[in-house]
């Protein structure tokens, strides 16, 4: 069955009352053996209407391998596909007025783009993520965060979330395990946790399942603190792992506690495409489907 909305067709255009994107520059390092400096940017999205006086819940939101953040957003004044579906969701009431950030986790410069040069950038992102990207983006902008150090980013956590796709889901199974303290909201997309391995959702389910609920106990959340919205589709080269290392949660109860028709309040539930394969097409309704459910207050159990 499929479970997922249909975005409506009218959300591809343009809406007047469009939101407008702004490069945000920072210096960050590559926090492995060499901890070289790197300049960077991420592009930031602000809702129509963005007034300094109210305050903001934030998105990040991660391409997957080989990708750049201008699929996005662009500086120039012109539109995305995703810009589009943004811009007509907030301006119909689907989800309320938010920042939405797409970083990313490649150097600026050119470099090795493989897979498993990825996956060692993925590795050590959340570093980045807390100590340079989050403070150039919210030190700037009006969100939550009164301050940007640790005490002020982990006050500010019910209004942050973190999602991508493909190794951009990756890196939100990393940010669950590292950034719990500043996030309260995950949207893993078409991707596995590889924290015991390359595919370790698939390999190794049981293992990274465990892992995953160490994550938590250790972090000292509870259960009822955090709120993962998964997706992918039947069709996508991601199910077979997602899936795999998702069953091997289901058993990890309490730490995750699978939405049902008898457990509404749980903490994580799985949406599945049937026809969903591993590219963008479904990303966009993926987000449609997930982001009104963090702060919005859209259903999460809404059968269609
Ligand atoms: C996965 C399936 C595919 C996954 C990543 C990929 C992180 C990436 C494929 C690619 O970039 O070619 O489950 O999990």
């Amino acid at each position: 069955m499929n479970m997922l909305k249909e975005i409506p067709q009218s959300y591809k255009k343009e809406n007047e009352k469009g939101g407008t994107v702004v490069r945000v520059d920072y210096v960050t390092k590559t926090y492995d053996e060499k901890n070289e400096t790197l300049e960077k940017y991420a592009l930031v999205y602000l809702p129509y209407g963005y007034d300094e006086s109210k305050k903001y819940p934030v998105f990040y939101m991660l391409h997957g391998g080989g990708g750049v953040m201008e699929f996005y957003f662009h500086t120039d004044g012109s539109s995305t596909l995703f810009k589009n579906y943004l811009d007509n969701m907030i301006a119909n009431g689907d989800v309320e007025p938010l920042i939405v950030v797409a970083p990313t986790y490649y150097p600026l410069k050119p470099c090795d783009r493989s897979i498993q040069a990825t996956f060692d950038y993925i590795k050590n992102f959340h570093y980045e993520i807390v100590n340079d990207l989050i403070p150039a983006v919210e030190g700037k902008f009006s969100t939550y965060a009164k301050t940007t150090d640790k005490e002020g980013l982990i006050a500010s956590r019910d209004y942050r979330a973190f999602g991508g796709f493909s190794m951009g889901s990756l890196a939100t199974w990393y940010t669950f395990i590292y950034c719990l303290d500043e996030f309260r909201y995950f949207m893993p997309m078409s991707g596995d946790c590889w924290v015991m391995g390359e595919k370790s959702g698939k390999t190794h389910p049981k293992e990274t399942a465990e892992y995953l609920e160490n994550a938590v106990l250790k972090s000292g959340h509870s259960p009822d603190d955090f709120f993962i919205y998964a997706l992918t589709g039947e069709k996508d080269i991601a199910f077979e792992p997602m899936d795999s290392q998702i069953k091997a949660m289901k058993i990890h109860a309490p730490s995750f506690k699978f939405i049902t028709d008898e457990n509404p309040g749980g903490n994580i539930c799985f949406r599945v495409h049937p026809e969903g394969v591993h590219n963008h097409d479904y990303v966009e309704q993926y987000i449609y489907n997930a982001l009104p459910t963090f702060w919005s207050g859209a259903p999460i159990l809404d059968i269609i």
